[in-house]
C-alpha cells in the first residue's frame, strides 16, 4: 500500500496515528506530495482523489481511498486490537457521529480559517480567499472546543469509554490548531486533561514530535 501524504499535515497525521495504533506502518510506503507547490491539484493527483486533498491510500491494485475516516475504517478492518471504529452497532454509530462532529465543528473549521484568513498555502494555491468566512470558522472551531470540553467532563474519551477514531479526529484538530497558532482555551480543562492523556500514547507522541519542514 502507498499513502500519499504530507509529513506535518494535520489530516495525514490522523492516518499516521491510526497506522501506528494498528501496528501497520511497515506495510505502507509514504509518498510525499508538496502542498505548498500545489502538487495535490495536478491532473495526475486529481485522478487519484477528485477532491485534491491528502491523505490518499492507494492499494496495490491501484484502487485509491481518500478521506481520513474512510481510510481509518479500512485500516481498522485489516488488523486486530485496538479497535478504532467500534464493536457493537451502537459503538460504531457513535464513533462515526463523533468523528464527523470533530470534523465539522473543529478540524474542518480550522482548515477553512487557515485557507481563508491566513496566507494559507500561498498565492499560487489559494486562488480564492474570504477572510470574513475564515474568521467565522475560527470562532466556530473555538465553540467546538468548548463543546468537546463538555463531552469530556462526562466521559473519558470523545466517543465514550474507549479510545477511538473520534479521539484521533480531535487530535488532528489540535495539531491543526497548533500549526495556525490557535490556542486551546485554558478554561477547557477537561479537554486539556484529555489531550495530556492522549500524549501518553506513542502513536500520538510520534506525530507531535515531527518538526515542520521549511518551504
Ligand atoms: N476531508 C478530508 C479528509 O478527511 O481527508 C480533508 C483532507 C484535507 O483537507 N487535507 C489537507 C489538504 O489536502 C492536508 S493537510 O492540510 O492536513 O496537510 N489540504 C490542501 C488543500 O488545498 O485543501
Amino acid at each position: 500500500m502507498k499513502i500519499y501524504d504530507w509529513p506535518t499535515g494535520p489530516y495525514p497525521a490522523r492516518v499516521r496515528i491510526a497506522l501506528a495504533e494498528k501496528n501497520l506502518q511497515s506495510d505502507v510506503e509514504f509518498v510525499p506530495i508538496n502542498l505548498w507547490k500545489g502538487e495535490h491539484k495536478t491532473p495526475g493527483f486529481l485522478a487519484k482523489n477528485y477532491s485534491g486533498t491528502l491523505p490518499v491510500l492507494e492499494l496495490d491494485d491501484g484502487i485509491c481511498l481518500a478521506e481520513c475516516t474512510a481510510i481509518t475504517v479500512y485500516l481498522d478492518a485489516l488488523a486486530g486490537e485496538p479497535t478504532l471504529t467500534g464493536r457493537t452497532p451502537l459503538e460504531k454509530g457513535v464513533i462515526q457521529m463523533m468523528t464527523k462532529r470533530a470534523e465539522i465543528e473543529m478540524m474542518d473549521a480550522i482548515s477553512v480559517y487557515f485557507h481563508h484568513a491566513t496566507p494559507g498555502l500561498g498565492p499560487d494555491v489559494e486562488l480564492y480567499q474570504n477572510r470574513e468566512w475564515g474568521l467565522r470558522q475560527r470562532d466556530k472551531a473555538l465553540r467546538g472546543m468548548h463543546y468537546f470540553d463538555g463531552v469530556l467532563r462526562k466521559q473519558p474519551f470523545i466517543a465514550g469509554e474507549a479510545f477511538s477514531m473520534a479521539d484521533i479526529a480531535v487530535i488532528g484538530g489540535f495539531i491543526f490548531a497548533k500549526a495556525v497558532k490557535l490556542p486551546i482555551p485554558q478554561e477547557c480543562e477537561a479537554l486539556l486533561d484529555w489531550f495530556a492523556r492522549m500524549q501518553e500514547r506513542p502513536s500520538v507522541r510520534e506525530q507531535l514530535a515531527i518538526v515542520p519542514p521549511k518551504h
